[in-house]
Formats: C-alpha cells, sequence, structure tokens
C-alpha cells in the first residue's frame, strides 16, 4: 500500500503577522495543521533557512527594494525583505505548532547564490533538495501540502511533486499567500492545470 505523508511548508515565525515577510493571516493555519498533523501517519516539516546576506535578500543589492525582481545566473528571482536568517527567532517554527511528530526536517535555502521555493528542487529548477528520493525509498506516494505561502513554496513544491510522479493534494483551508502582482491567481492556475488537487 502506498503511503502517505502530510509536509507543513515554512510554517516559521518570519511568515506569521508580525514577522519580517508576513504572510496575512499566517498564524490562522496553525489549529488546522496540528488537527491535520494528528490525522496523518507521516509528517514531514520544511524550514526556509538563509544564511545572512542570502542572495534572496533585497538588502544585498544595491539600490533594489524588497518585492522588486533581478536576474540571477538561474534565471529571475524576486528580492525579499531579510527573512528566516538561520539560527534567529523569525527562523523558529510557530510557538504553537505541533511538530513532535515529525519524522524529517527538510531546510531550504541554505545555499548563498541560490533561493529554493520548492521543497524538492531549488530555484534552478535543477539542484534537488533530495526530498524526492527520502520519499521514494519510503514507499510515500500520496502527499497533502499545507503551509506557507501558497503561491511560492507550496505551489512550487506541489508542481515539483506532480512532476516527481507524487499524488499530490494542497489543502487551501490550511494554506496562506503572499499574492504578489495576482501570483495566487497564476499559481493557483498552474497548479490546477498540472493536476495537482487543490482541496
Ligand atoms: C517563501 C519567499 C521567500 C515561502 C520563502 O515560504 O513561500 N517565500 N522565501
Ligand atoms: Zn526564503
Amino acid at each position: 500500500m502506498a503511503e502517505e505523508a502530510l509536509i507543513v511548508i515554512d510554517l516559521q515565525n518570519d511568515f506569521c503577522p508580525g514577522g519580517a515577510l508576513a504572510v496575512e493571516d499566517g498564524d490562522a493555519i496553525v489549529p488546522i495543521v496540528n488537527r491535520m498533523i494528528e490525522a496523518t501517519p507521516h509528517v514531514i516539516l520544511t524550514q526556509d533557512w538563509h544564511p545572512g546576506g542570502h542572495s534572496s535578500f533585497a538588502s544585498r543589492h544595491e539600490g533594489k527594494a524588497p518585492f522588486e525582481t533581478i536576474e540571477m545566473d538561474y534565471g529571475m528571482q524576486t528580492l525579499w525583505p531579510d527573512h528566516c536568517v538561520q539560527g534567529t527567532r523569525g527562523a523558529a517554527f510557530h510557538p504553537d505548532l505541533d511538530w513532535t511528530r515529525a519524522e524529517i526536517l527538510l531546510r531550504k535555502g541554505f545555499r548563498p547564490a541560490i533561493d529554493s521555493y520548492s521543497a524538492f528542487f531549488e530555484n534552478d529548477r535543477a539542484t534537488p533538495t533530495g526530498l524526492g528520493g527520502y520519499l521514494r525509498e519510503r514507499g510515500i506516494r500520496k502527499l497533502t501540502l499545507v503551509g506557507l505561502a501558497t503561491d511560492f513554496c507550496v505551489a512550487y513544491s506541489a508542481l515539483d511533486a506532480v512532476k516527481l510522479g507524487f499524488s499530490v493534494t494542497v489543502a487551501l483551508e490550511a494554506c496562506r499567500a503572499i499574492d504578489l502582482g495576482g501570483s495566487l491567481a497564476a499559481m493557483t492556475d498552474e497548479m490546477k492545470s498540472a493536476g495537482v488537487v487543490l482541496a
């Protein structure tokens, strides 16, 4: 029997109200996610985990402001406020997130020169994080994704998971979006056409 897992994406202080890259109502999903954690056999958490001065931070680029885009070696990259810096309170999980049952904690975005929205491939769309192989080896085939933010890390992870052959559901009631220049509608359409189940 194919095993099933819940993947909780980036439910960290910096993406919650008061955080450096706060997603509106980001903390409202915590109780829903906790209930889903209780009800799922396998739980996986991801953690956005940037070194200080990461290349995705606008502060690293002279004359650039957060939410502008720049051309990197690997393509266009949105610039962000400094967020989820390794070891800081902002990078920690939301204090009410019940992560006791998590079987693995996947960190991403730790390479200084490359960002990683997806839990499977970094933003060059080529460097694997290892999560695909981990799930495959464990016989996990069915994934439910929840967390922050719907239109960035959740969506990129869902699209990559489908490409890797997983059966993927995104539980929208347990996600919140950044919605930058129509990104929520665009990524929702992409997920639908790729075969992600939006629940
Ligand atoms: C995220 C922007 C930058 C996310 C992470 O978790 O959606 N978005 N880093
Ligand atoms: Zn980030």
